[in-house]
């Protein structure tokens, strides 16, 4: 399996990051897909290659122009307005005000972009974003040509961020944007299977209301876990979309047997649904060790679910998400792709 992997990922190093009112070096760091190529050559799987230039028409029909304007522009308007930190949102719109009347000033309209004010952007963060998606996409190219599967080291991660707002380290949704190509290549029905320990709300939107998306995601439970807004069970699509988005919330602890059964449970319905391609938000963070996590995967029970997404037997992209154990995120990577492949 190929990997899609750009160096300029690491012109996205914030600073700051805001946790339990401290601003802390970010758990979303370069350093993290450092264990994970190290260890892609340790196995052998040293097939890596820098990506083509992304492509910004499908992206543009898929996301909001004007979010895509104000990624690529955020930083130096904030600059302009004599901002001295990084980008950082201090306010959104809230119940009972205007969710969608953008502001002109910079300060109003990066809340109206942003749905998390964790994450930062710097000046390199929409470059790097552009790197991260630029491997999503010739991920879906190799894969479009006919390769059984291949691996998108995106950084940053994209799950969280919506058509038209970023947040949870997510500027760009990497997966959505694949799973649109792989449509608009032909595939009557895509499934995105996110096994990231957070709920990927922002592919979740995108899609809510498509039939020919499938979404899945295993998660912790909203009532206790980032996104908190979004991953109820109950949501399972509008309109056409009714019946085309599968949320597994699980409480805090859960171990492999019982998320693995909804792996199973994911994977019959993906199987159902007469699925064509594949897109797999591909985040360790639901092992034990994870700082910001609370579900108790072993290093090995990723081999285990690589194998069973295997199964499928679809034409498949992997995605990279989170994970930030680091010294484990590449042994608990690496093993997705292996039991995969069947290593
Ligand atoms: C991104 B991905 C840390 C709170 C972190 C944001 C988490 C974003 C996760 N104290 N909240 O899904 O791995
Ligand atoms: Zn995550």
């Amino acid at each position: 399996m190929r990997t899609f992997f750009s160096e300029d990922h690491r012109l996205h190093f914030p600073q700051a990051e805001l946790t339990g009112g401290q601003f802390v070096t970010p758990y979303e760091r370069p350093s993290r897909v450092e264990y994970v190529l190290n260890r892609l050559k340790e196995q052998g799987l040293a097939d890596i290659v820098a990506p083509d230039a992304p492509d910004m028409a499908p992206v543009k029909k898929l996301l909001d122009p004007g979010f895509l304007r104000f990624l690529e522009t955020a930083w130096d308007e904030w600059k302009a307005a004599g901002m001295k930190g990084e980008v950082i949102a201090a306010g959104m719109p809230a119940r009972g005000m205007h969710p969608d009347r953008c502001p002109e000033y910079i300060d109003g309209k990066v809340g109206y972009y942003c749905h998390a004010s964790e994450t930062a952007i710097t000046g390199g963060t929409w470059r790097a974003a552009l790197s991260s998606l630029a491997s999503a996409q010739s991920a879906q190219a190799q894969v479009a040509a006919g390769a059984q599967a291949a691996f998108a080291l995106c950084r940053p991660p994209g799950h969280h961020a919506t058509a038209d707002q970023y947040g949870g380290y997510c500027f760009i949704n990497n997966a959505a944007v694949v799973a649109q190509m792989f449509r608009d290549d032909g595939a009557g029905k895509v499934a995105v299977l996110d096994i990231d320990f957070h709920h990927g709300n922002g592919t979740q939107n995108i899609f809510y209301d498509r039939a020919d998306v499938l979404f899945a995601s295993l998660h912790g439970d909203p009532r206790h876990a980032y996104p908190y807004y979004l991953g109820y069970a109950d949501e399972r699509g509008t309109g056409a979309g009714e019946g085309a988005n599968l949320n597994y919330p699980m409480l805090p602890g859960t171990p492999y047997g019982p998320w693995a059964e909804a792996l199973d449970d994911a994977i019959a319905k993906i199987r159902a649904a007469g699925v064509e391609a594949l897109v797999v938000s591909l985040g360790v963070d639901a092992f034990k060790d994870d700082p910001i996590s609370f579900f108790k995967l072993e290093s090995a029970d990723f081999a285990d679910a690589g194998r069973r997404i295997a199964g499928l037997g679809l034409p498949t992209v992997f995605c990279m998400e989170g994970g930030y154990a680091i010294e484990a995120v590449g042994i608990n990577t690496v093993n997705v792709l292996e039991g995969f492949l069947g290593a």
